[in-house]
């Protein structure tokens, strides 16, 4: 065995006992863009993997500034005060820069982040969204080899990220406030759909009237939508994570979806076809980036495209083309 192997090996035996310090070079490793820190982060999520599937997991979405981070700090103080560990890994592909915002919300989780029982982890943003998806989705392995009872994932409402966190979870929590101008804004733009549970924070105050209307009319909302599946009925919820209050309902509501899941196989059939689906959305980034690097396929596209473009050609032939070159290329 060479060094980065012992090393490795290292790594995951000290990830499986719980220390924190070992799980954060686990998740540098899996981050990590270098093709050797690559196969050296599957080999350790190989052996991690038998001691995976332990915690509850929870996603946290809503548009920026609804409270997330505070949300999620009060959320994560209340797990821990019944003994939980609690672990917080953050998705944000919309920013580029160095998780500037990212280590902005560590900071907002101060007390949380003090905790002994917690681990608080800001992704590193950019890149496409199915690379960040990935890592996050093996973060969260990780986490739970490290033997932590929830994993919460954080994601700011915008874009694609939703679907993807919504996607890794167990459970996908969608966090609305008033005050936002738009108060349907949920509804619009679809993620109401993915939602097992609505919350609306800041129900406190000023706001505390708006909270209430709001989630009157999430609830009118949500009446009028078929829910996404039979086992459960979405619920919509208030809160001030502010003030910790109504943070231990929104436990309880973790809870029962959870308990509603059992009947039809639990949390593992969901995560199931989870799994059979990131497995061929891989396999489906991977082949559109062996198809682009293909050298036939690069001297053709362009043209192709310009002329699909005009209206020269339909987009079927010119694609049937392109699978063409890619075949003989292949076989040639
Ligand atoms: N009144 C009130 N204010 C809150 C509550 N929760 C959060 N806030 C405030 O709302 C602002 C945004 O809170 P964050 O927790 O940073 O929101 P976020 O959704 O994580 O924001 P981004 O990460 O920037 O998308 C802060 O000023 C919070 O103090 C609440 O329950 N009540
Ligand atoms: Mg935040």
């Amino acid at each position: 065995m060479n060094e980065a192997a012992d090393e490795t090996t290292r790594i995951a035996d000290a990830v499986l006992a719980g220390d924190r310090r070992a799980l954060a070079r686990a998740i540098t490793l899996i981050e990590s863009t270098r093709g050797d820190d690559q196969a050296r982060a599957q080999a350790l999520l190989a052996r991690l993997l038998p001691e995976t599937g332990g915690s509850a997991r929870v996603g946290v979405s809503g548009a920026p500034g609804v409270g997330k981070s505070t949300f999620i700090e009060a959320f994560g103080l209340h797990l821990i005060e019944r003994g939980h560990r609690v672990a917080v890994l953050a998705v944000d592909p919309s920013s580029k820069r160095g998780g500037g915002a990212l280590l902005g919300d560590k900071t907002r989780m101060a007390e949380l982040a003090k905790s002994e029982g917690a681990f608080i982890r800001p992704s590193p943003a950019g890149e496409i969204l199915g690379g960040v998806a990935r890592r996050t989705r093996e973060a969260m392995l990780a986490c739970e080899a490290a033997g932590f009872d929830d994993v919460v994932v954080e994601t700011v409402g915008v874009g694609q990220s939703e679907t993807a966190v919504a996607d890794m979870v167990d459970t996908f929590l969608l966090l609305l406030a008033p005050g936002g101008g738009d108060e349907l804004q949920g509804i619009k733009k679809g993620i109401v759909e993915l939602a097992d549970l609505i919350v609306v924070n800041k129900s406190d105050g000023a706001l505390a009237d708006a909270a209430g209307r709001m989630q009157a009319d999430y609830r009118a909302a949500l009446g009028l939508l078929r829910p996404a599946s039979s086992d459960w009925t979405p619920r919509v919820l208030a809160c001030s994570a502010l003030h910790g209050d109504g943070v231990a309902e929104v436990w309880r509501a973790v809870e029962d979806h959870r308990a509603a899941l059992v009947p039809s196989g639990g949390t593992g059939r969901r995560r199931a076809r989870q799994s059979r689906g990131s497995m061929w959305s891989e396999i489906g980034d991977g082949l559109v980036a062996a198809f682009k690097a293909h050298p036939q396929v690069a001297a053709l596209a362009a043209r192709l495209e310009d002329e699909v473009a005009e209206g020269a050609l339909t987009p079927h032939a010119a694609a049937m083309r392109l699978l063409e070159a890619f075949r003989g290329g292949d076989s040639a």
